[in-house]
């Protein structure tokens, strides 16, 4: 611990070393892998906050795997938490965002499998909108199978071993979780350290806001039309009408939503029939932080994070929040699914 004004505080190096000795066996290989995504966060939270005055905004010409171009900025982020990864000799590969497959590291033998978005919600980089990085830790499976196979990274969220987010905004902020509960620890850069600020947090069991793009409504599912018109209208009883929160910067949205409570939305629209966020390395850390912290994510009518993926780029609708929330939703959907 540290004494900074005689208060003693927890820093994330300190937390990850107290939890891994509540695991008798526990090799601390997982925290070198979490301290090494801090560090990288440290890194890329420099960048992000300098990024008006260096010449790392704007397009670097590239195109993503989903034809998005590439802010400068996603590819420092994406190379500095590679680079963070590979160091340490524990991660055997890397599926981004950032890169059309799978990235092998140095280490053929380590344990980890981590998905990344680098940097989700890049488009906000240039109006100085938070962003966000989020990491998803899975198991080897075939451990000692010398050939690294892209197959080992198909894994159900509920097989993640850790996960979580770094939120570049008014602070830094990193949330994680290795299912015993949510923590969220604070960058204070005068000593650049993350700070211990919540453990356990909990997701209200209710929340009175909605967050979806109203601009795809017209491709929305009855049943969805019918929520949103249910949370607008008035209800002094259980606080409606809600108030309408978009960021448009998931892990902004969702760390909102943790705190605050309420839900979620990325439907599938004409536009995105399977949806657009992507399983893998958005949808099933953010389900896995908010299940921790009690709270819902749902396809519409699976749990994310029990959906079998068959592709690492793969997306689907999301639904993720205060359960209440996202039981009403549900009702609604089941209510109008035979309608047409
Ligand atoms: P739309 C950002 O591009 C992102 O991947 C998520 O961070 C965000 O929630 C979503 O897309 C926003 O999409 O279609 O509303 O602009």
């Amino acid at each position: 611990m540290i004494d900074i004004n005689n208060k003693r505080l927890v820093t994330l190096e300190e937390y990850i070393i107290q939890s891994q000795n509540r695991f008798p066996g526990a090799t601390g290989e997982l925290s070198q892998l979490l301290r090494d995504i801090g560090l990288a966060a440290k890194i890329i939270s420099r960048e992000v906050n300098k990024a008006g005055i260096t010449n790392i905004l704007g397009l670097d010409g590239s195109k993503n795997i989903h034809g998005e171009s590439v802010k400068k900025l996603d590819l420092f982020a994406d190379e500095q938490l590679i680079s963070a990864l590979d160091r340490s000799l524990i991660t055997c590969m890397v599926i981004s965002e950032e890169n059309d497959g799978v990235v092998k590291l140095s280490s053929k033998g380590g344990k980890y499998i981590v998905y990344l978005d680098p940097l989700d919600g890049s488009s906000n980089i240039d109006v100085n909108v938070s962003i966000g990085s989020i990491f998803s830790v899975y198991m080897r499976e075939a451990r000692y199978n010398p050939e690294l196979r892209e197959e080992d990274a198909f894994q159900p969220g509920i097989k993640q071993v850790a996960a979580g987010y770094v939120l570049y905004g008014s602070s830094t902020i990193l949330t994680y979780t290795t299912g015993l509960g949510v923590s969220v620890f604070t960058l204070d850069p005068s000593i650049g350290e993350f700070i211990l600020c919540e453990r356990g947090i909990e997701i209200p069991e209710h929340g009175a806001i909605y967050s979806i793009n109203e601009g795809s409504y017209n491709s929305w599912d009855l049943g969805l039309k019918k929520y949103i018109k249910y949370c607008q209208e008035e209800d002094p009883e259980t606080g409606r009408p809600y108030s309408a929160r978009y960021i448009g910067s998931m892990v902004a949205d969702i760390h909102r939503t943790l705190i605050k409570g309420g839900i979620f939305i990325y439907p599938h629209s004409k536009k995105y029939p399977n949806g657009k966020l992507r399983l893998m390395y958005e949808c099933n850390p953010l389900s896995f932080i908010i299940e921790q912290a009690g709270g819902m994510a749902t396809d519409g009518e699976t749990r994310i994070m029990e959906l079998k993926p068959d592709a690492i780029h793969q997306q689907t609708p999301i639904y993720i929040g205060s359960k209440k929330n996202v039981e009403t939703v549900m009702q609604y959907l089941e209510e109008y699914a035979a309608v047409a």
